[in-house]
């Protein structure tokens, strides 16, 4: 039943209990309204349900929503809650969302423990409230709160769902609270349908429709939850429901929501692979390299209460690396993450020094130095010199070969990669890179660390740029020959963005600093393929110092270190390496833009599957979402390439490879997809 009842004089009490977090399926629909029935046959003159475990309820079981929709539904759940006879108060135990704060909505009361969560996050998985949320919340917070709470679904923590007016009380124990309401008192309390709808306010919903434009761009569902919202205030409230349901159906069947629960899943099953042995205890950790990636690899780990012995070269490095671990230290401060004590804390967990001896009891180390081959394996000797025999050492290299690494050091099963994203303590991605001898026990410690970190860990094989910047380079291409064919960076940029990047690429480029993937092709020109097409472009603005923001120029201009201005040198830069290469440039519109730039990356990152560099269309999903802003609500690149069809993207392919039959040279796991019909989350190796 998913769900326990039991009697104590005039009380029911109900406890939500589908472990982990009580995820609201049939088995617990059936015994809510099982437990309406009980408690109106045992005369009550309260019920109280809460959840067992951590969690409250964590809202509707999302693995239900492909299936066909079973009664009883949840409003109608909710319904019978609410108007029974029998008043039901809602002892908020731990996060009640989506479905479950619905529940605790329709309830009379709703009494919370103090680290209790409420909220209404449904447009996370493409969906809005479909159980009374849009129509109950308005009523008890008003429309600001409501507006807010259900267009970004940010949950509310229970003191602040006091303040807003969600709940009636925050109590230590929220079940004993409840079951000392005075009775008289809870049968005043009006169900919550009944009191008024809020007044409508054109300045809301417009100051949140121009939010949603600003942060959510793309996004259907915030933008039908406000409507439902609005609708909602001029009907009557089983109309309202009635309009509510009919848009969650809706937006449930669409791409957005399957992406977005793609995403949620995807997620949660990136885990360590199956028989890696128990990980070391990770006592302390050691890093190499004071950098931005190691200062921030270090800030991170200091942050979950590890030791760190940031190893440097010299006085002056150690002089730096502390004063970039200081400035995140301010930075957490500054944006009231960190207090000072917690602060002084992370300080006296450092210990920044040139003496490798002072890591000798780190059971991983992670070196973040620059990236040449040279500096690292001096930097691998010195730690495998230093370090116990059973300690792993793990490279931050975001492209060198780590066999080659490997190979430099005593021990090669103790090496691998660990690539992190700038910045190191914010981005949630950690490429995890097995090298040809990398031993699990290598593997178990750098999944320990990425768990500790919260990160989201994708196992990858080693080559030129592991999955992300494998995938992102053929992006780069992509782009930069539709601008030396025809367009400008500004129109790619746009096109992008409209397409769901917060930022085009050329705008990345400008940030990072274009000499980084110009030293990434000087690495290539030894073994570039000489029938591939060269696109020069990007190659003429470093040599004439456009590198970027960070030099107030690169492929825009920030005059006065501003924002972005677009230039006109930049476009003739185009013309005139097309004039010398003869090529009659092509104007192309944005979905050809879209199109040559995602089949471009959908194309490599079937190669990338294919030579086993990723272990599943899924894992290069969550690179591309959470290591290089491809839009979450269209699932991450495999998945869109999922929705837009293998047969197309085949045909596409083969069209393009008349313009250039080298840069798209159709994939073999594409190919076979379109053969045996599987999509690309089906293929597997072998
Ligand atoms: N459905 C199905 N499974 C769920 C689930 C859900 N709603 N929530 C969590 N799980 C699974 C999850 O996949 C994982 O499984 C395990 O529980 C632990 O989760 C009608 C329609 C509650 C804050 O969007 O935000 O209600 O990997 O690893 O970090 O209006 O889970 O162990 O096999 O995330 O402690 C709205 C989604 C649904 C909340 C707990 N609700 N969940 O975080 O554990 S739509 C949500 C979360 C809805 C109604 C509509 C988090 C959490 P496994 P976890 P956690």
């Amino acid at each position: 039943m998913s769900l326990s009842m039991r009697a104590d004089g005039l009380t029911g009490f109900v406890t939500l209990d589908n472990p982990p977090v009580n995820a609201i399926d049939k088995a617990m629909r059936d015994g809510l309204m099982e437990a309406v029935t009980w408690a109106e046959r045992e005369n009550f003159d309260r019920v109280i349900v809460t959840g067992a475990g951590r969690a409250f309820a964590a809202g509707a079981d999302a693995k239900e929503f492909d299936g066909a929709a079973l009664e009883p539904y949840l409003p109608d759940v909710c319904d019978a809650i609410e108007r029974s006879f029998v008043p039901w108060i809602a002892a908020i135990n731990g996060v009640a969302l989506g479905g479950g704060a619905e529940i605790a909505l329709a309830c009379r009361m709703r009494i919370a423990g103090p680290r209790a969560q409420i909220g209404l996050p449904e447009v996370t998985l493409g969906v809005i409230p479909g159980a009374g949320g849009t129509q109950r919340a308005m009523r008890l917070c008003g429309l600001d709160k409501a507006l807010d709470m259900i267009a970004f679904g940010r949950p509310l923590r229970a003191v602040d769902a006091l303040k807003a007016g969600l709940i009636h009380a925050v109590e230590d124990d929220p079940v004993e609270a409840a079951d000392m309401i005075n009775t008289e008192e809870l049968q005043c309390v009006v169900p919550t349908w009944e009191l008024p709808a809020p007044a409508h306010d054109d300045a809301a919903f417009a100051a949140i429709r121009e939010r949603l434009a600003q942060r959510s761009p793309g996004q259907i569902a915030p933008l039908r939850a406000v409507e439902v919202i609005e609708q909602g205030l001029s009907l009557p409230f089983a109309e309202a429901m009635k309009q509510e349901r009919a848009a969650f159906m809706d937006l449930k069947q669409g791409d957005q929501s399957r992406a977005l629960r793609h995403m949620f899943f995807a997620e949660r099953a990136a885990k360590p692979p199956k028989n890696l042995p128990a990980a070391p205890e990770l006592t302390e950790i050691a890093v190499v390299g004071g950098g931005t990636m190691g200062a921030g690899i270090a800030y991170a780990c200091l942050s979950i209460g590890l030791p760190v012995t940031l190893l440097e070269t010299d006085q002056d490095g150690v002089d730096r690396a502390e004063a970039n671990i200081g400035k995140l230290i301010q930075s957490g401060m500054d944006r009231g993450r960190l207090s000072a004590d917690g602060a002084q804390a992370l300080r006296d967990r450092l210990t920044a020094t040139t003496d490798y001896g002072k890591a000798a009891n780190a059971p991983l180390a992670i070196e973040a130095a620059f990236e040449d081959m040279e500096v690292k394996k001096a930097i691998f000797a010195q730690l495998d010199a230093a370090l116990s025999p059973g300690a792993v050492l793990a490279t931050n290299t975001s492209y060198l070969d780590v066999d080659e690494i490997a190979a430099s050091t005593r021990d090669p099963s103790r090496v691998l990669g660990l690539h992190f994203f700038a910045p190191a303590h914010i981005m949630r991605l950690l490429e995890i890179v097995k090298g040809a001898q990398t031993s699990d026990h290598a593997l178990a410690t750098g999944y320990a660390l990425g768990k500790l970190l919260k990160k989201v860990p994708v196992l990858a094989g080693v080559c030129d740029g592991f999955i992300g910047n494998r995938i992102y380079s053929r992006y780069r291409e992509a782009a930069d020959t539709v601008f030396m064919d025809g367009s400008t960076p500004w129109e790619v940029d746009e096109a992008m963005e409209n397409f769901g990047y917060a930022m085009g690429p050329y705008e990345v480029a400008d940030l990072s600093g274009l000499d980084i993937g110009y030293a990434a092709r000087r690495r290539q020109d030894a073994t570039r393929d000489p029938n591939r097409r060269y696109i020069p472009i990007a190659d003429r603005m470093v040599e004439l110092g456009k590198l970027g923001k960070k030099v107030g120029a690169g492929w825009y201009r920030y005059p006065g270190g501003g924002g972005k201005v677009e230039d006109p040198i930049v476009a003739d830069l185009a013309l005139e390496e097309a004039h010398f290469a003869g090529i009659e440039r092509t104007e192309y519109d944005e979905a050809q833009i879209i199109e040559r730039l995602t089949l471009a990356m959908i194309n490599e990152a079937a190669d990338v599957l294919a030579e086993g560099i990723a272990q599943s269309a899924a894992g290069i999903d969550l690179v591309t979402v959470f290591g290089y802003g491809f839009p979450r609500w269209r699932g991450g690149l495999m998945h869109y390439a999922d929705t837009i069809g293998v047969p197309h993207i085949v045909e596409r392919i083969t069209a393009l490879q008349a313009e250039d039959p080298v840069a798209w040279k159709l994939s073999p796991v594409l190919a076979d997809c379109a053969e045996r019909g599987l999509n690309l989350a089906q293929w597997t190796q072998g």
